[in-house]
């Protein structure tokens, strides 16, 4: 029973809790919420009351009133204080929900300064500007997350991965959004909001996860057929762990290209029966 609230509570707010930004859009929709719920209150049991209090009674004659001049401004003052306090508490809150922090001792190593090739008014970086990057491909229907690593000047090279992104703890993590295909959407719920991963455009975001854990989302914008199982994953490590983790998938990215490589070369010295000989 003591749960009740607290879940009951959580059921109608965003979900939180995974990372700073996520935490103050969260407190942010339960200010909101809270005023609201008072003025519901408030206009509903004076509703009520006034129902009862004044139901129709036989021989009654009710009171008729013109107008209340000090009731109707103190009504249209109290609706704008309130919408001024909330557009004031929206822009002081804009500010942490915008721009990501400097990530903590341990995952410091892991953020590089970003260079100039990847300058943006839109994109926020930490005070320090360091964060880690990855960028996140959304194609028709699967994420692909590109890591920092690339060996080649052009950016090729770089290790990935598909659906499950994996992330050091304590570190701020900024996304670079892109589509191959058509509109996508990005959103884990309890890393904040949601951003679209358009074709030919650039979005971005960030979070920062303190505790290891899994968080779920999936694909948030209607992209064809697949937009059901078009799911994602961020999974958070300490940052030894993703070390490790990243260069083995270096490794197996190598390996399995090398493996292609010799097929490959298999298959274009073969004359095969599909092969057409002097079209
Ligand atoms: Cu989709």
């Amino acid at each position: 029973m003591g749960h009740a609230i607290p879940s009951l509570l959580a059921f109608f707010t965003p979900p939180s809790g995974g990372s700073p930004n996520a935490n103050q859009i969260d407190s942010l929709y339960k200010i909101t919420l809270y005023i609201a719920l008072v003025i519901f209150i408030g206009v509903e049991g004076a509703l009520l009351y006034a129902l009862i209090k004044f139901r129709k009674r036989k021989g009654a004659v009710p009171a008729q009133i013109r107008g209340n001049t000090r009731l109707e401004i103190a009504w249209t003052t109290a609706a704008a204080v309130i919408l001024v306090a909330l557009a004031v508490i929206t822009f002081a809150k804009l500010s942490s929900i915008q721009n990501p922090p400097n990530s903590g001792p341990e995952g410091d190593a892991l953020a590089r300064q970003s260079g100039p090739l990847y300058a943006s008014t839109e994109r926020k970086l930490p005070p320090n500007g360091k964060a880690l990057n990855i960028t996140v491909i959304g194609r028709q229907y699967v994420w692909q997350y590109i890591y920092p690593g690339a060996t080649e000047p052009d950016g090729l090279g770089a290790p990935y991965s598909y659906q499950r992104m994996v992330v050091p703890t304590n570190t701020t993590v900024t996304l670079d959004l892109v589509s191959s295909d058509v509109v996508h959407a990005w959103w884990i719920p309890e890393l904040g909001g949601k951003f679209q991963a358009v074709p030919g455009y650039h979005n971005y975001t960030w979070f920062k996860i303190s505790k290891p854990g899994t968080y779920r989302g999936q694909c948030a914008f209607l992209c064809g057929r697949g937009h059901a199982r078009m799911i994602a994953e961020v999974k958070a490590v300490p940052p030894a762990q993703f070390d490790a983790w990243l260069a083995e998938q270096k490794q197996n990215i190598t390996k399995a290209n090398e493996e292609a490589k010799i097929e490959r070369a298999k298959l274009g010295s073969q004359v095969g029966a599909g092969q057409v000989e002097n079209p």
